[in-house]
């Protein structure tokens, strides 16, 4: 037995990450369910193919592996997972070490911890982002579950993480289910950054006129300020490639309908479930949702007629800096929104999630890495942490300097026609947050007249009815 470590799965998350940790000079154990995958595998490696130790069998690959054992699983998420433990388990031994590197639900991966657990083995969550490019050369790493079997794998792990500035983008966020929390989320808040873009570039396209090759131009240079990011600069690719068969830019021939693999989704119900709000997530997964509705789209356009979009403007450099500051607003009310969903995850599991070391691990190899989120690592590793990214002093003004730019371009755009449904589903959870009076004591009356609910006054302590019922104070 001479291999590190074991990835099953050879799709291309797998044999990506496998080409990785051999890069890293680790001996690695390969093995997919079809073995032809793992053949094509070894032959894509090429000279990393020496670290490589290609399995066609389970037995194989177990003897292959130095005890305790460390199997990565990077096959397709769900039932695959329980399907592969299951043919592993009569082969192991107790302490090896299983790792869901999928994109699992995190409640799944507290069932897997707790049923591998009682049965003497071991088991890590572990979120990995940053796609085929990451997972080749230097993904963003969020593992949960037991510590000493993290400590077993951490020289891997961070061997094979991206670097920002010289640090593995790899920690610990703690037990079983805490990385698939933390990678949900990253998810939900990648769903909303992209989302927000979309509607920035909509907003320059059909409320501002402006060409895509203009609008590209515009992105470019917001690669340079505030919103440098991975996500503004593939924009900026997507923009600028023309599609070989029409001529055209490709995004005029792609069709606006976009899928979903669950994880966005996953965390609006997080969010949800715990009772934060995570309006912009949710509005992103909602837009996801309805440009999938194609025929319900179709006889809505049929039966009312094309929305009429009106000009927000004329394509100044004082209207497309308005966005820029409207994007910016818009994206730190959306993260401020994920890191709350987080903190309140954290608490309620009792995981204590690192939130600075989240936006630390963050700042490469994942699909939201930005030059925002340095920032925020800062922000929370402020003692006290802030309540929220609102609240650090930095974002604070950030977003007081962009809310006047914000509430114009998006009232303009709401007037004209234009859908910006999370853009402004951050804005009005600002709105809401910052106003010293809601609406809500209305909505407190209506309780109490038809449940006798209670309420509480600005004048005096206690519980009260209103004078609606008879008998009643
Ligand atoms: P897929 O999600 O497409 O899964 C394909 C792999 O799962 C193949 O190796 C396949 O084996 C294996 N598999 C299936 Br399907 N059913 C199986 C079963 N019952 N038993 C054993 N193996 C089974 O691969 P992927 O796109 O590389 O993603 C892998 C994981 O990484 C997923 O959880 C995904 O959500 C996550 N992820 C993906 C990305 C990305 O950008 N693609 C990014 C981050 C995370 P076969 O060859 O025998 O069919």
């Amino acid at each position: 037995a001479q291999a590190d470590i074991a990835v099953i799965g050879l799709a291309v998350m797998g044999r990506n990450l496998a080409m990785n940790i051999a890069e890293k000079g680790f001996k690695v154990a390969v093995y997919n369910r079809s073995s032809s995958r793992t053949d094509e595998a070894m032959a894509e490696a090429g000279d990393l193919a020496g670290n490589m130790i290609a399995c066609h069998s389970i037995e194989e690959l177990v003897a292959a592996l130095k005890p305790p054992r460390a199997l990565l699983l990077m096959v397709k998420a769900g039932e695959a997972v329980d399907q592969t433990v299951e043919l592993l388990k009569p082969h192991l031994s107790k302490g090896d070490i299983i790792i869901d590197a999928g994109n699992a639900n995190y409640r799944d991966s507290i069932a897997r911890n707790d049923a591998l657990t009682a049965e003497g083995f071991q088991f890590l969550g572990v979120g990995v982002s940053g796609g085929e490019e990451g997972a080749r050369h230097g993904p963003s790493i969020m593992a949960g579950g037991n510590k000493d079997a993290f400590a077993r794998v951490e020289p891997v792990l961070m061997a094979i993480a991206a670097r920002y500035e010289g640090t593995p983008c790899c920690a610990y966020m703690g037990p079983a289910g805490a990385g698939h929390f933390v990678k949900t989320l990253h998810n939900g808040i990648e769903y909303a950054d992209m989302q927000m873009i979309a509607e920035a570039y909509g907003l320059m396209r059909a409320g501002l006129g402006m060409s895509t090759a203009a609008i590209a131009d515009v992105f470019e240079g917001w690669t340079s300020g505030p919103l440098a990011s991975y996500l503004i600069e593939i924009t900026v690719q997507a923009l600028r490639t023309t599609d070989p068969a029409t001529g055209k830019p490709i995004v005029d021939v792609i069709l606006d309908s976009a899928g979903q693999k669950g994880t966005g989704r996953w965390s609006a119900i997080e969010a949800l479930d715990l009772g934060v709000p995570a309006s912009a997530i949710a509005a992103a997964v909602e837009a996801r949702g309805l440009s999938s509705a194609r025929a319900l789209r179709q006889a809505v356009n049929a039966a009312l007629g094309d929305a009429e979009r009106g000009s927000i403007g004329s394509a100044t450099p004082e209207a497309v800096a308005d966005i820029e500051k409207t994007l910016l607003a818009g994206k730190i009310l959306a993260y401020a929104q994920g890191f709350d969903v987080m903190a309140a995850g954290s608490k309620q599991f009792g995981w204590d999630l690192p939130l600075a070391e989240i936006a630390r691990i963050w700042r490469a190899g994942c699909i939201i890495r930005s030059r925002m989120l340095d920032r925020m690592s800062e922000a929370y590793s402020a003692t006290p942490a802030p309540a929220s990214l609102i609240l650090d002093p930095d974002f604070a003004g950030q977003i007081k300097e962009s809310l006047p730019a914000a509430r114009k371009t998006l009232g303009h755009a709401v007037a004209e026609g234009h859908a910006v449904p999370a853009l402004t589903s951050a804005l009005n959870y600002l709105q809401q947050l910052r106003a010293s009076r809601s609406t809500v004591d209305l909505v407190q009356a209506q309780r109490d007249i038809f449940g006798a609910h209670g309420f509480e006054r600005i004048d005096q302590p206690g519980a009260h009815h209103g004078p609606w019922h008879s008998g009643a104070e």
